[in-house]
């Protein structure tokens, strides 16, 4: 533990240090002022860096700044808010006692002091410094450790809503986006869309290519989606093994139907080689749009169930098309 000790004096200094030491406390620094303290504790403007103590030992009278003053300006600064302050004074008025405790000191002993109350009372200092700074270190484990459950929370609430083979919404995040979705728009009277998506001849795709190629695949397409949407308010998500969904707020059927054709034509872009499609060898999409204007009466399961009529259509109608 480090001690400072505060005094004007030089036999009071040499005294102390020499009790303190021959206690076993090893660690004594002195400042003969309070000038002198303020800068080794680095709170003056030339004082550099400046040392921790773990207690100080304060006189009170000394010229130019008294130690009440000095107790008040270290006892103002954060780093030293948990040091104890103990004056050592020949000063016995109750003022003084009073100004000293309101400037922060922990304790008071008056000169001559007994040696043994003096060790005491130092010992009694350092193991509230000890104790605050065990607090402090245990609420900042604390805080670490609530922060990094903070953290795994929010990758752990990221994962539960992400599709594992695709990275996009899974079913679950889009289950629950479309209820709430649904409610916002009974509650503001727009209408809401939706698109459900299915790859043409995938089966195909998988039988010719393999799974792995199926999965990449799975993957391109839906980055592509994704990419392909522009608003906040659109969601994209992987609603079943080759199947996606896209829900479009406050979105009408010819709004929709744009988003749709967008959708159908960025996927025949990518280009990806599937030699027994039968629209044009390559991957492509079929899409089923339907719009409704949510109201107490409809059911959220209609909108889907009208998609996937449309999108049944578009499949029977030829494939890499928009059904509405
Ligand atoms: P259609 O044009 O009528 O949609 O024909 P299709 O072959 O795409 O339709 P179907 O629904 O019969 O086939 C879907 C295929 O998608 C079957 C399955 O092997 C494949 N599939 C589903 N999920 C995955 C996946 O996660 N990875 C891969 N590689 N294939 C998948
Ligand atoms: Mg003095
Ligand atoms: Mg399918
Ligand atoms: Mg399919």
């Amino acid at each position: 533990m480090r001690i400072l000790i505060v005094d004007d004096d030089a036999d009071s200094l040499l005294l102390l240090q020499h009790i303190l030491r021959a206690a076993g406390y090893g660690d004594v620094s002195v400042a003969a002022s309070a000038g002198e303290a303020l800068q080794l504790l680095g709170l003056t403007d030339g004082g550099s860096g400046g040392m921790d103590v773990d207690v100080i030992l304060m006189d009170i009278i000394m010229p130019e700044m008294d130690g009440i003053e000095a107790c008040r300006r270290i006892k103002g600064h954060e780093r030293f808010r948990d040091v104890p302050v103990i004056m050592v004074t020949a000063r016995t008025e109750s003022r003084d006692l009073e100004a000293a405790f309101a400037a922060g000191a922990t304790d008071y002993i008056t000169k001559p002091f007994n040696k043994v109350e003096l060790l005491a009372r130092l010992r009694s200092a350092l193991a509230l410094k000890q104790e605050r700074d065990w607090r402090k270190a245990r609420e900042r484990e604390l805080l670490d450790v609530s922060l990094q459950l903070k953290a795994a929370n929010e990758a752990l609430q990221r994962l539960s809503c992400q599709d594992g083979l695709t990275g996009i919404a899974n079913r679950r995040h889009f289950d629950e986006t479309f209820r709430s979705e649904w409610r916002r728009a009974v509650r503001d009277h727009l209408p809401l869309s939706f698109i459900l998506i299915d790859i043409d001849y995938f089966k195909t795709f998988n039988d010719v290519y393999g799974h792995q190629a199926g999965d990449a695949c799975l993957q391109q397409v839906a980055q592509t989606l994704v990419a392909s949407l522009s608003r906040p308010g659109d969601l994209v998500a992987r609603y079943g093994g080759e199947e996606f969904a896209v829900i479009l707020s406050d979105t009408n059927a010819q709004g929709a139907a744009v988003v749709a054709e967008t959708l159908r034509t960025q996927i025949e872009r990518l280009g990806i080689p599937h030699q027994h499609s039968a629209a044009g060898r390559i991957v492509t999409i079929s899409l089923g749009v339907a719009t409704a204007t949510p109201n107490g009466h409809r059911r959220p399961e209609s909108l889907i169930a009208a998609a996937d009529e449309a999108l049944y259509r578009a499949k029977a109608l030829g494939r890499n098309r928009v059904e509405v």
